[in-house]
């Protein structure tokens, strides 16, 4: 890194999905004043940044990622007040305050989609990707949409509309049509509305499907996998061919005028390495970091909702290829949570027995590694999936509908709601847990989704008062990246790449050099590396458990086991 190093490359960002952190008027939904409400305990944590999940107007089809006015704030969480008082509380305490801009689509019932589908002359028009029917098909009928493209949330990427006699794109759902990012109105139209918020002093953006907005125009048909009733669209939408114009140029017309700190993080599935180093290259001004999904598709088969065993050795793989990858130019976002994901804990750890250690593994391994880590809300305390008995207790839009079109398709609702159970992204959404009171302190009142009944074990309190926690485990990693430029900024050297359990690595920035080892399983393993003996001495840093051990010339790992040394480079 030639410059200076960016500001966050020593900060830990915490995301908060504010429909389900805390409630402060008893309605069962989280909202601002709930958030303002808990900021001395974010603060104890020592997270540097804040990343607020949609909370502007809308019909709230996918939670808020279906927005029908961005400079307004859903009555459901509160006012531009109740957000103007929390972003000046954040930066009293010397946080800063990212939010979540979503414009790949907006909601159905946003105005600008409202004229646009008025009719087929409306200037807006062509703000939205409207076609006529597949040619030789009646409209409105299945096969007549214009590419055969699948849905994100299950069904066609089309749906008709009877009285202009079209179809319109929606890689999410119906209530979610994509934005023409082609047409420079709609670019414009954007980026005004992003420098209203900087305008109102936030300090960035998390970009939702970030490299999904350029589209390839010609719209071919995807490849229908086996199995499969749809085409695959990822060819024609994934970092298209205008992205790298398009992220450059809102670069240029939103931040090159800023003269203060700020961070903007593109969510990109299936974002390739090399991808990931033009997106993230400073000289290229494009954003600062990409979420990149290829970890948290490692336990997956065909789907999402085919789960399989995880094999450490290709999550190894994994972490190597992007933390060497971005070595030189660009940088990584670190995470294992977010709304969309099942909890790691039960995911890539041992959420009975061994929930507090692994746990603090997975953090170790994931927060030590090279890069800006993001804490997803409850991941601080350990908090685990929660496998509801019925359909019914379901929320998410993209699980309620799989388990309609699979049901619809024969299959067996108990394998359908057991793979949902595993990977439903509900699992992310149950209510933050704080206490042992009703409703885990969330709220007085009957929460809109339930709340994980191990909250009487699992809660802010308890972790608080323990100095063994998962929760001060976290506060001590997130600690270390600020006084450790080790951790923020050294080079990163795998170790052990084809050890099945043990996962080790290298991180090193002179004069420090450390050693991180985890044993990701449940049993006793042990673990060689070259140099051990230089390590017989070093300084502990941090361990789940109560410090290391080396017999003979080897470490020996107790269950989830996990620590980092550290010793000075002759
Ligand atoms: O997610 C995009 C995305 O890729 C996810 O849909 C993901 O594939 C899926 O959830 C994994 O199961 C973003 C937001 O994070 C998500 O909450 C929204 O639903 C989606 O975009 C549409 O805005
Ligand atoms: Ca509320």
């Amino acid at each position: 890194m030639a410059s200076d190093p960016a500001w966050w490359t020593r900060s830990t960002v915490y995301q908060i999905y504010p429909r389900s952190f805390a409630d402060s008027n008893g309605d069962g939904i989280g909202d601002l004043q709930g958030i303002v409400s808990r900021l001395d305990y974010l603060e104890a944590l020592g997270v540097d940044v804040l990343w607020l999940s949609p909370i502007y107007a809308s019909p709230q089809d996918d939670n808020g990622y279906d927005i029908s006015d961005y400079q307004g704030i859903d009555p459901v969480f509160g006012t531009l007040d109740d957000f103007g008082e929390l972003l000046a509380s954040v930066h009293q305490r010397g946080m800063k305050l990212v939010m979540d801009l979503v414009v790949n689509h907006t909601s159905d019932e946003h105005p600008w989609f409202v004229e646009s589908r008025s009719s087929r002359d409306n200037p807006k028009r062509d703000w939205y990707w409207w076609r006529p029917a597949r040619p030789g098909t009646e409209a409105g009928s299945p096969g007549a949409e214009p590419t055969n493209w699948g849905s994100f949330f299950s069904g066609p990427t089309w749906t008709y509309d009877e009285p202009t006699d079209e179809y319109y794109m929606h890689l999410f759902s119906r209530k979610q049509p994509d934005l023409n990012w082609e047409n420079p109105d709609v670019r414009a139209a954007v980026y005004e509305m992003m420098r209203w918020w900087l305008d109102r002093g936030v300090d960035g953006f998390r970009m939702d499907v970030a490299n999904m907005l350029s589209k390839d125009v010609s719209l071919p048909d995807g490849l229908v996998r086996p199995g499969f009733e749809f085409g695959d669209g990822w060819p024609s939408f994934i970092s298209g061919p205008r992205i790298h114009e398009f992220l450059a140029e809102m670069h240029a017309e939103v931040f090159a005028g800023l003269d203060r700190p700020f961070l903007t993080v593109g969510e990109m599935p299936g974002v390739t390495v090399d991808d990931a180093a033009l997106f993230t290259d400073p000289a290229r001004r494009e954003v600062d970091m990409v979420f990149q999904f290829e970890h948290v598709g490692l336990d997956r088969g065909t789907s999402k909702w085919d789960a399989v065993r995880l094999d450490l050795t290709r999550l190894k793989r994994s972490f190597n290829r992007w933390q060497l990858g971005l070595a030189d130019i660009g940088w990584n976002s670190l995470y294992w949570d977010n709304h969309d994901q099942p909890r790691a804990v039960s995911r890539f750890g041992d959420d009975g027995e061994h929930r507090v250690r692994s746990a603090k593994l997975l953090a170790t391994v994931l927060y030590l590694q090279r890069g800006t880590p993001y804490v997803y809300q409850g991941d601080e305390l350990g908090m685990t999936n929660t496998p509801f008995a019925s359909i019914d207790e379901y929320r998410d839009i993209e699980t309620l509908r799989h388990y309609r079109s699979a049901l619809a398709a024969g299959a067996d609702p108990r394998v359908v709601m057991a793979a949902i159970a595993v990977a439903s992204r509900d699992n992310a959404r149950t209510p933050m847990q704080w206490d042992t009171t009703p409703h885990a302190g969330f709220s007085t009142g009957e929460p809109w989704i339930g709340v994980n009944p191990n909250f009487v074990d699992v809660n802010a309190a308890a972790e608080l008062a323990d100095p063994s926690s998962v929760f001060q485990h976290y506060r001590r990693l997130i600690e270390l990246r600020r006084t450790h430029a080790v951790v923020a900024l050294g080079d990163y050297r795998p170790l052990l790449a084809d050890d099945p359990v043990v996962f080790a690595f290298h991180r090193r920035l002179a004069p420090d050099e450390l050693l991180v080892m985890a044993n990701f399983s449940g049993e006793p393993a042990n673990a060689s590396i070259d140099d051990v003996e230089v390590w017989r001495d070093a300084e502990l840093l941090i361990s789940n458990d109560d410090g290391f051990t080396m017999i003979d010339d080897r470490f020996a790992l107790r269950p989830w086991e996990a620590f980092v040394l550290r010793r000075t480079i002759p």
